[in-house]
């Protein structure tokens, strides 16, 4: 399987983030994505190239173009203030508050974000718009007749909304991905969120279209983060109504209890008819993963690949969350073994 992956993640490194009341190191770190490529590396799964520039067009067809301004110039707005430190938000509109555009970065930030997990340092753009771009070469090798590919992105992208951050995520990998296989003439794009954490932009993104299918299994929101989104009574709007769908699950839930879900994420994929499969690749429902409560363990992760091959379909994967650092590359890359081993069946 060729992987694709850019080097500019590294550009990326949030110091800190708040947790049980304490500032600590972030968990979304530049290493996660050394680990992988290591992995892939070790493993000869195949290939790593280099992303191709695609500009900022096939961005601004899952992103507002103003927040897209906005995130680009956020950093330099506050180094002239004389700053930094990371530039993080501390006020939101929530409810009782206006929605309106202030014209001051700390405003700005706030309307552009959902919570406070998403710092903006000095490489952050570039970190990000080169992720997207891996996400948008491999989506080219498959469109021009790879049944698999791999998009190593970093910082991941499955929390951000076509105008928020939050949760790690700045711009959104697998939608802009999603959204260019539409644009080249594709009909019907799956996308699979097997990310411990429910994947609420992109389901935001699709959530009143028919022309994507989006699945996601995660931890419930009544007890996890994103809290505020991916419980199993949200099914679509409008358009997309019966085209989103929701398998949140109780902590502590293993292989067992994951593969039914899994299972029947798989049966409304294949009653949609997609052309193409997008997988969220977090490996974070890992049971040593710092910040999550799943019990998979790592050989779970070959037959997740096997299932998915199991839909028969050319298949994006790209690269979400996952924190136990150490065992991260091998968990991933299980994936993407599992889901070529189960092709060659
Ligand atoms: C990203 B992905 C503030 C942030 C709270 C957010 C978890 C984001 C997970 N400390 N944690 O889905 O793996
Ligand atoms: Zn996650």
């Amino acid at each position: 399987m060729l992987t694709i992956y850019s080097d500019d993640h590294h550009l990326h490194h949030g110091r800190c983030e708040l947790m049980d009341g304490q500032l600590m190191p972030c968990f979304e770190m530049p290493s996660r994505a050394d680990h992988v490529l290591q992995r892939v590396k070790d493993r000869e799964l195949g290939p790593v190239h280099a992303p191709q520039d695609f500009g900022l067009a096939p961005l601004q067809r899952v992103h507002n173009h103003d927040y897209l301004d906005f995130f680009k110039g956020a950093w330099q707005r506050w180094t002239a203030y004389g700053q930094e430190g990371d530039l993080l938000p501390y006020t939101w509109p929530a409810r009782t508050l206006r929605r309106v555009l202030p014209t001051s970065l700390h405003g700005q930030l706030g309307y552009y974000s959902f919570d406070g997990g998403a710092p903006i340092t000095a490489g952050t753009w570039q970190a990000a718009y080169s992720a997207a771009q891996v996400a948008l070469t491999a989506q080219q090798a498959i469109a021009q007749g790879a049944h698999s590919a791999f998009a190593l992105c970093r910082p991941p992208g499955h929390h951000a909304a076509s105008d928020l951050m939050g949760g790690y995520c700045y711009l959104n990998n697998a939608a802009i991905a999603a959204q260019a296989f539409l644009d080249q003439g594709y009909q019907k794009v799956a996308i699979l969120d097997v990310d411990y954490h429910h994947g609420n932009g992109t389901q935001s993104i699709f959530y009143a279209r028919s022309d994507v299918l989006f699945t996601s299994i995660h931890g419930h929101p009544e007890a996890e983060f994103p809290f505020f989104l991916g419980y199993a009574d949200e099914l679509g709007e409008g358009a997309g109504e019966g085209f989103n769908f929701n398998y949140p699950l109780p902590a502590g839930s293993d292989w067992e209890r994951w593969s039914a879900a899994l299972e029947e994420a798989c049966a409304e994929i294949k009653r949609f008819g997609a052309d193409i499969v997008v997988v969220s690749l977090g490996v974070d429902t890992f049971k040593d993963d710092p910040i999550s409560q799943f019990k998979l363990d790592s050989p779970d992760y070959l037959a997740m690949g096997a299932r998915i091959a199991g839909l028969g379909k050319p298949t994006l994967f790209v690269m979400e969350g996952g924190y136990a650092v150490e065992a991260i590359g091998i968990n991933a890359v299980n994936v993407l073994e599992g889901f070529e081993q189960g092709s060659a069946q």
